[in-house]
């Protein structure tokens, strides 16, 4: 592969795309690859300077309140009437409208945007400049809108960050392996243990310890884990107590205390570098952009070579034994590539397998019509019929590279440009 920048890379998928689409049609690995390529073009169209932070979880984890307590205003609704959040929020820390295109495609509507630009001018948020962060609808909502609100926008926000509560966490996290799925598709997944203010001080390790082993069983080593509280404090953890022995580490990332609101202090503190690196955009459209070249990588393999000689298939045609003889060509033509392409090339040299009864039947048509209907010289029967049967087959010759090699060489043709559009 020679394209290095994601740009090339993204010129290289849509001309492979362009040039797969027609044989491989609603091919999933196709489909998919094309929905990461559109998403990672369109996001390189923005500004780069944002990064798109989405709180997400099950109703009442407390996305709602955390959101209010980074935004210190009290605009998305916490309580009362739930499930409340019925679309998102967005709070933008730096100009609103330089944020507004990236809004509009993350599909915020102009009523639910805020900013933080004074306090930035005021010096105490200047750590989160750029950050645009995003109260979603709940994943649990029994409004099916809802849920599928949040999958679009967890699929486009550059952090997300998963809000569970201690009462739930266990059933909250597991859903369905929803998680995993999650961290597979976004670079950078946070969960954050919230509501730590109802726990007991020792108990806060504990619960971390529990809620830090379900991650690592659920191959999320590498997620960080907080504890937060969106309304009130965390408890300080009890001391580790001295010994000869190394006391193992906490479960929570971050445990140092950081400057802020001390119950999303942690939480801040781990996002304030990833903002400030301002590569989070750039590191969602790579993920994107690998993640759809992984997917087409699938999609070839060896060179396509030359369909094999016609003989067998116009033999399987002679024994009108047309649907075997189809098959055995295609699986000839194709042997060593893809499956899908081995699927494409048999569509395409059966896309003309009704037609070829009719085709067959006229070749023998023609081929009949040659024969004489008097023979007056001796020999002249024999030499006559060994006509006919040279006829017959040169007819049928021409028909099976009409209705079978010629769609099987266009495909072939097709992969190998595809192939060359990925090298
Ligand atoms: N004690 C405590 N209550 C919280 C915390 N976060 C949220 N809540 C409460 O839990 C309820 C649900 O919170 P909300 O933010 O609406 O949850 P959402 O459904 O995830 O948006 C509200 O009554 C909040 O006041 C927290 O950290 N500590
Ligand atoms: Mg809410």
């Amino acid at each position: 592969m020679t394209a290095s920048t994601p740009e090339a890379k993204l010129d290289m998928l849509q001309n492979f795309i362009d040039i797969a689409a027609e044989p491989l049609g609603e091919l999933p690995q196709l489909v998919e690859a094309k929905a990461l390529s559109e998403r990672a073009s369109d996001r390189l169209r923005f500004p780069r300077q944002f990064t798109t932070v989405a709180l997400t979880g099950t109703t009442g984890s407390g996305k709602s309140s955390m959101f209010n307590a980074f935004t210190t205003i009290d605009r998305s609704p916490a309580g009362i009437l739930r499930p409340t959040t019925s679309e998102p929020y967005a709070c933008v820390w730096g100009t609103l409208t330089q944020a507004d295109e990236l809004l509009d495609w993350l599909g915020v509507s102009s009523r639910r945007r805020f900013t933080r630009e004074s306090a930035l001018d005021a010096n105490d948020e200047v750590g989160l400049r750029g950050m645009i962060l995003l109260d979603l609808p709940d994943v649990d909502s029994i409004e099916p809108r809802h849920r599928v609100e949040v999958d679009r926008l967890l699929h486009l926000v550059d952090v997300v960050v998963w809000i569970c509560d201690p009462q739930k966490y266990a059933d909250q996290l597991m859903e369905g392996g929803y998680l995993r799925q999650l961290a597979s598709h976004r670079a950078r997944l946070i969960v954050a243990l919230n509501q730590t203010d109802k726990l007991l001080p020792a108990h806060l390790p504990k619960v971390g310890a529990d809620l830090r082993q379900l991650l690592d069983e659920a191959g999320l080593q590498n997620v960080p884990l907080v504890a937060t509280s969106a309304t009130g404090e965390v408890p300080e953890m009890p001391a580790t107590k001295r010994g000869p022995i190394k006391p193992k580490p906490g479960p929570f990332s971050a445990e140092k205390s950081t400057k802020g609101y001390k119950g999303v202090a942690h939480l801040r503190a781990i996002l304030e570098p990833v903002i400030a690196s301002g590569t989070a955009s750039a590191d969602t459209v790579n993920h994107d952009v690998n993640s759809a070249l992984e997917l087409v990588s699938t999609l070839v393999s060896r060179p396509a070579g030359t369909p094999p000689a016609a003989g067998k298939l116009v033999d399987a045609l002679v024994r009108k034994d047309i649907d075997q003889g189809v098959r055995d060509y295609a699986a000839a033509a194709s042997s060593g590539l893809p499956e899908a392409w081995q699927d494409a090339v048999l569509r395409t040299a059966q896309s003309r397998l009704t037609d070829l009864p009719g085709a067959l039947n006229q070749a023998a048509e023609r081929a009949e019509a040659s024969r004489p209907r008097r023979v007056w010289i001796p020999g002249g029967r024999k030499r006559a019929d060994a006509r006919a049967e040279t006829l017959l087959q040169q007819e049928i010759d021409k028909v099976a590279l009409r209705y079978v090699i010629e769609p099987v060489r266009r495909t072939l043709a097709t992969y190998e440009r595809a192939r060359i559009a990925l090298s």
